[in-house]
């Protein structure tokens, strides 16, 4: 750990992040339709402890007070998501007047304390009625998300200069249609392959839609969460391994967005699985739609190896580990838990990892501004006698990956700006409420906010546009 101090650009956006599911609660409210974490956290045994979305934290009717403890911790920036089916219940027709004002009245407390708005359209929450027609793996979701788009780009084009289409289109796909362990649920290989065509279509479809809507001067970008991939071995089979797994959870996107075509390799290692004739004429120069940015989200690094003859591969891959495997035609791929510290997600501490991916989008898009747009971890956080919750581990996380970041523009990479996830403890998915990745800590009988240790820290961050040596 160097003992330097670390200065940032002058202008570096300093901010936090959440997703609408995760914090907003009021599921039900001012009629907002069930999503399909709705569907999926209140079918049994789906979420640890049956925990639900329905009340989470309670933002929805907490936001001014959530916007002030930001302002109070002097965040440049604020990136939220907006539920889609709380604008427009069931994924069709006109918006609700009442849900887009929810997002309207958010953005003008940000500015008004001086916080640049910085939205996601889609962080998982597809309308469940869109699932029951077919989801992502049909390609009418990808239209259906274009309107949407549109009609949000329409009512927050005046206030919101910052836009991405979706966030970790990965784990939409794979998670939620491969491994079975996020919504909808479903285990099937050859859907998950074609939703994430489907995504990637809707991507291009809400750029060109957004692009429509919005000023001249907004920035569209797009959240992903590439696997910072590295074969156990330096064998030619484990580093063809690792060419295997970078294909599937990186340049199945990156590969029609940025080259307009998908990788040879990746259509080869799942020929037996789909011929990908899902794909037509015209829908890569629709993905490939010039972006403004790239959102990256990096949290740990992966590492796999070739496994031979009858063995079981292991599948220590950080995704919970469920019977089906989130990766199509890698069944002979094992995934190893990287050596070193883990944070409470049993995710490897390891910063190298995020100056190595933004070096590797430096060099595969070099025109392209990057932000860290999600990094942080959890940690079983309790409050004091008094109160207070202290979290030097997360400290030392952030520390570790924020000084990632300067490596990173120390040696050429244009990143413009880094999101701590999250602002709050919050509803961490499948793993429900146990997970605490804030840096305001929540109790969840009161819903009272408290700002843990690293949220001081990084508001000091923040003060100095610098990294201090680490004292904790
Ligand atoms: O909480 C999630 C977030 O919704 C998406 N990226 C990873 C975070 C931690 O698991």
């Amino acid at each position: 750990m160097s003992d330097t101090t670390a200065t940032f650009p002058e202008d570096f956006l300093w901010g936090t992040a959440t997703a609408a599911y995760q914090i907003e609660g009021a599921a039900r409210e001012h009629g907002r339709t069930p999503s399909i974490w709705d569907t999926f956290s209140h079918t049994p045994g789906k979420t640890a402890g049956g925990d639900t979305g329905d009340v989470a934290v309670d933002h929805y009717h907490r936001r001014t007070e959530d916007v002030r403890l930001m302002a109070g911790l002097g965040v440049g920036a604020y990136r939220f998501s907006v539920s889609w089916p709380r604008v427009q219940p069931t994924g069709r027709g006109p918006a609700v007047q009442r849900g887009l004002d929810f997002y309207r009245g958010l953005a003008d407390e940000l500015l008004e304390a001086g916080i640049k708005p910085v939205l996601t359209l889609y962080h998982w929450d597809l309308p469940q009625e869109l699932e029951t027609a077919g989801g992502w793996p049909e390609r009418d979701t990808a239209h259906r998300f274009a309107d949407y788009a549109r009609l949000v780009g329409d009512a927050l084009g005046d206030r919101v200069e910052l836009w991405t289409t979706l966030n970790e289109p990965w784990c939409s796909a794979f998670l939620g249609y491969a491994a079975g362990v996020h919504a909808p649920g479903r285990t099937d290989p050859v859907a998950a392959l074609r939703a994430a065509h489907h995504l990637n279509l809707a991507h291009g479809l809400a750029v060109d839609a957004l692009r429509t809507a919005l000023p001249a001067r907004a920035e569209v970008s797009i959240s992903l969460n590439p696997a910072v991939v590295r074969p156990r071995t330096d064998s030619e089979a484990d580093r063809d391994a690792a060419r295997q797994v970078d294909a599937l959870a990186t340049r199945i996107f990156t590969g029609p967005m940025l080259d307009g075509a998908y990788p040879p390799d990746l259509l080869d290692d799942t020929a037996r699985l789909t011929d990908w004739s899902f794909v037509r004429d015209g829908d890569l120069p629709l993905i490939s739609r010039p972006l403004d940015s790239i959102g990256l989200n990096y949290y740990t690094p992966t590492v796999v190896s070739a496994v031979s003859g009858d063995a079981v591969p292991e599948r220590a891959d950080g995704h919970g580990g469920g019977a089906r495997s989130p990766w199509p035609a890698a069944d002979r791929i094992a995934f190893h838990q990287p050596p070193g510290e883990r944070t409470a997600m049993g995710w490897t501490v390891d910063p190298t990892g995020l100056t190595e991916l933004l070096l590797r989008f430096t060099a595969d898009a070099p025109d392209l501004p990057l932000y860290i747009t999600e990094n942080g971890a959890a940690y079983d956080d309790k409050p004091e006698p008094d109160g207070s919750v202290h979290d030097p581990d997360r400290i030392a996380y952030l520390h570790g990956h924020i000084g990632a970041v300067h490596r990173a523009i120390a040696e050429g990479a244009d990143v413009r700006g880094y999101f701590l996830w999250s602002l709050l403890d919050n509803f961490e998915w499948a793993y429900g409420y146990g997970k605490r990745f804030g840096a305001v800590h929540v109790d969840y009988t009161t819903q009272r906010r408290t700002p843990k240790s690293s949220a001081r820290w990084y508001a000091d961050v923040i003060r100095a546009g610098a990294l201090p040596p680490l004292d904790i």
